[in-house]
């Protein structure tokens, strides 16, 4: 399973291109078997510099991230709430998604950043009224505002983004998705640095959810996410389902430990792998051993 954040906004400010930029590179699905695919959803690699950490001790023949996805929703027009331009079908496919990226025209000559997140939220709130503030409302959800400029508009964009209450990131998503179809060397020829990175991990950041790491016998270091508060038998049953079933303990190092020790075997003998019982609460960061 993996957690979704849904590409929302007005028609026509680049949602469409930050998907493309996202997902140019896919993600290997044969590590995802429960992923479905369609032509709107990818799965995108959570850049995760502790899990590099993790790898460069356990030396492993596999790297697997954690993976977040990204659903490319067409666009609201206001009214939406009311089915103005599909928008309920829309507004329906962003109530599946667990975060919100809203996209923002700074582009455009006449672009209103403020105005068009109010327009948005506005709908989102609209919409709600209806479920009678019953479950999962698609106002409360997390958002992260992103608006799309060139760096030469970005002072401007900046001033009129002053009146935002929210945070936001100014990104370029057509240079963003020309860049994605570069490849490694001519990106480091032509200098180019991609931003996408840092909106993955405020993406990833705003849900709210940690990260553990299993090591399976030294031959694969991956990350994983879960909620807050899960217990050890939760963690493994995302790992596999008899990890949950017959659960017995596990054996817990935070990476940050790991590290310091600088073997698994030097953190083994200086007692710095606890056992840990099915009450005990994943912490973030934590690297996980199952036993069953
Ligand atoms: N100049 C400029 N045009 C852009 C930028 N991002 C998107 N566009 C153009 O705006 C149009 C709509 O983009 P698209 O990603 O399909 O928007 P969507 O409707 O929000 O999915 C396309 O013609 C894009 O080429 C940008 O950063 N700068
Ligand atoms: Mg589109």
């Amino acid at each position: 399973m993996s957690f979704s954040v849904g590409i929302v906004g007005l028609p026509n400010v680049g949602k469409s291109t930050l998907f493309k930029a996202l997902t140019s590179q896919q993600v290997d699905i044969a590590d995802y078997p429960f992923t479905t695919i369609k032509p709107n959803i990818g799965t995108v690699k959570v850049p995760d510099k502790r899990l590099e950490e993790v790898a460069n001790i356990i030396k492993p023949e596999k790297i697997v991230p954690t993976i977040i996805e990204f659903v490319d929703i067409a666009g609201l027009v206001k009214g939406a709430h009311k089915g103005e331009g599909l928008g309920n079908q829309f507004l329906a496919q962003i109530r599946e998604c667990d975060a919100i990226v809203q996209v923002i025209d700074g582009f455009r000559e006449k672009s209103n950043p403020k105005e068009e997140m109010e327009t948005v939220r506005t709908e989102l709130e609209l919409k709600d009224l209806e479920s009678e503030g019953k479950d999962n409302l698609l106002s409360k959800k997390p958002v992260v505002y992103l608006v799309n400029s060139p760096a030469q508009k970005t002072k401007n964009v900046e001033q009129i983004c002053s009146a935002f209450p929210v945070p936001y990131l100014v990104m370029d998503l057509k240079l963003e998705a020309e860049i994605s179809e570069l490849s490694e060397e001519e990106k480091s020829e032509l200098n180019m640095k991609p931003q996408l990175d840092q909106l993955i991990l405020a993406c990833y950041n705003i849900l709210d959810l940690i990260t553990f790491y299993t090591v399976a016998g030294f031959k694969e270091v991956r990350a994983w996410t879960i909620e807050k508060g899960a217990l050890a038998p939760e963690a493994g049953g995302r790992v596999h389902s008899d990890f949950k079933e017959k659960f017995i303990k596990a054996e817990v190092i935070p990476w940050k430990t790991l590290i310091e020790a600088a073997t698994w075997k030097e953190a083994k003998e200086n007692g710095l792998i606890k056992t840990v019982s099915k009450e005990y609460a994943v912490q973030d960061g934590d690297v996980i051993e199952f036993k069953v």
